[in-house]
């Protein structure tokens, strides 16, 4: 049994203090139930608890972290840019160098503009989509989750499906009204809401590889699809690669699957563990966005030397060749693991996993939307998830989300994780 007495007094507290204990929803372990231990410090795929525990980690910080946490090379290069300043709210060398290198990373991207977070990169390439093309309407797909923007809360993914929430409580229905929620992977649906209302579409966004729904690949011909329908339409393409961006190319998911949309938004891994969001795109539709062009979005901290420098720094390390290549074969060798560890213990479990996330989902499957999600069995989950992490292993808390595998994670952690899951799956069969 974890010792987490220490946890449990911070438990009690960020209660009192902090709605469900909590800056995020899913963190409060609602899903899988018991106290979250309260985390003290990260170095490399370790985390290490209020009272002393250590964890190997599959969140990643949800995905940012795909160098790890405390790299040397990030550490040095926000050490360095705090010790100049924090924030100037005045252009700085750094936001121009980490511009450069993400257009020239992003095959899409001919300008961007960095945010705070996913959420204010989707809700302002949402905004310049309706302003680009005079049309309202945005077409996103259940499950997936592109922040908390009201117009987005629609059927969204993440915490709003971890937690069984309404999607929209709060939000107007007339902020909603222009929002239409269909089926992940599936076009035909797509075609006849173009063909009834295509002329008020002002854009399609889409997680290329859904992450919320638990990891959801597209299905061969879905992403083509949509950029021929959007284009035959004139309606806008939005990728929303917050988790995929970087991730699972340096191009992201629109590099891997060869489609150029016209916007693509991104977060996480772009701000190395710090907070930064981005949305960007063709010259014509970014110099639509003030100052250059009427479409409002600002940002105090927008751009801040400290965040630059960590996702500078981060980037940068991607660059070294293999690294990809590496990500892809520990997360296989763990996929494939998985799966075999589950089939000994006669477990019917669908693994799902491309590039470095992946998703353990307890159904027999094949798990393609929201709809074959959600028949996986939670409560087994929640108990798997409660062996592992006694076992040390910290799974993200919700059956819809993803692992991620860092840079930092090694050959014999992915087998530790094997074994350890082996043990799990046959204990949930008990
Ligand atoms: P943030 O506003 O949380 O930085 O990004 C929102 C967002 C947008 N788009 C995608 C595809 C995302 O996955 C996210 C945020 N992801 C969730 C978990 N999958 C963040 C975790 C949390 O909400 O605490």
């Amino acid at each position: 049994m974890l010792a987490l007495t220490r946890s449990t007094k911070l438990w009690e507290r960020a209660q009192q203090v902090l709605p469900g204990g909590v800056n995020s929803p899913v963190r409060a372990f609602r899903a899988v139930g018991g106290t979250p231990p309260f985390i003290v410090r990260g170095q490399g795929a370790i985390l290490e608890d209020a009272d002393g525990n250590h964890y190997l980690d599959y969140i990643c910080s949800w995905g940012a972290l795909i160098a790890g946490h405390a790299h040397p090379a990030v550490v040095d290069a926000v050490c360095s840019a705090a010790a100049h300043g924090t924030s100037f709210g005045a252009p700085t060398p750094a936001e121009v160098e980490l511009a450069e290198l993400v257009c020239s990373l992003v095959p899409s991207i001919e300008q961007v503009r960095f945010v705070n977070s996913g959420t204010e990169a989707t809700m302002s390439a949402i905004r310049l989509a309706r302003a680009a093309t005079g049309r309202s309407k945005i077409v996103k797909f259940s499950g997936c989750y592109h922040g908390h923007a009201d117009a987005l809360l629609a059927t969204a993914g993440s915490g709003v499906l971890t937690l069984g929430l309404p999607g929209t409580p709060g939000v107007p229905s007339a902020v909603v009204a222009d929002t239409i929620s269909l089926p992940y992977n599936l076009l035909d649906p797509v075609r006849q809401v173009f063909a009834e209302v295509g002329e008020q579409i002002a854009a399609v966004i889409v997680e290329p590889v859904a992450g919320n729904i638990g990891v959801v690949p597209p299905e061969p011909g879905f992403l083509e699809g949509l950029r021929e329908l959007t284009a035959q339409h004139g309606a806008l393409l939005i990728f929303d690669e917050v988790i995929t961006g970087f991730r699972l190319a340096p191009g992201g998911a629109q590099e891997r699957y060869g489609i150029m949309p016209d916007l693509t938004c991104l977060g996480k891994i772009v701000g190395g563990g710090l907070p930064v969001g981005a949305y960007g795109g063709r010259r014509d539709l970014m110099s639509l966005v003030a100052p250059s062009g009427p479409v409002y979005q600002a940002g105090t901290l927008s751009g801040n030397p400290l965040a630059m420098a960590a996702g500078l720094a981060t980037l940068r390390l991607l660059q070294e060749p293999g690294l990809y290549e590496r990500l892809d074969t520990l997360s296989q060798r763990l996929a494939e693991g998985l799966r075999a560890a589950a089939a000994a213990a006669s477990l019917p479990i669908t693994v799902n996993q491309i590039g470095s996330m992946l998703t353990v989902f307890f159904t027999p499957g094949p798990v393609v939307d929201e709809a074959s999600a959600k028949r996986s069995d939670t409560a087994a989950f929640a108990r798997f998830h409660r062996i592992m992490l006694e076992s040390g292993i910290m799974l993200p808390p919700s059956q819809f989300e993803a692992w991620f595998v860092s840079l930092a994670h090694t050959e014999a952690d992915i087998e530790r994780t094997i074994e350890a899951a082996g043990a799990a799956f046959r204990a949930c069969m008990a």
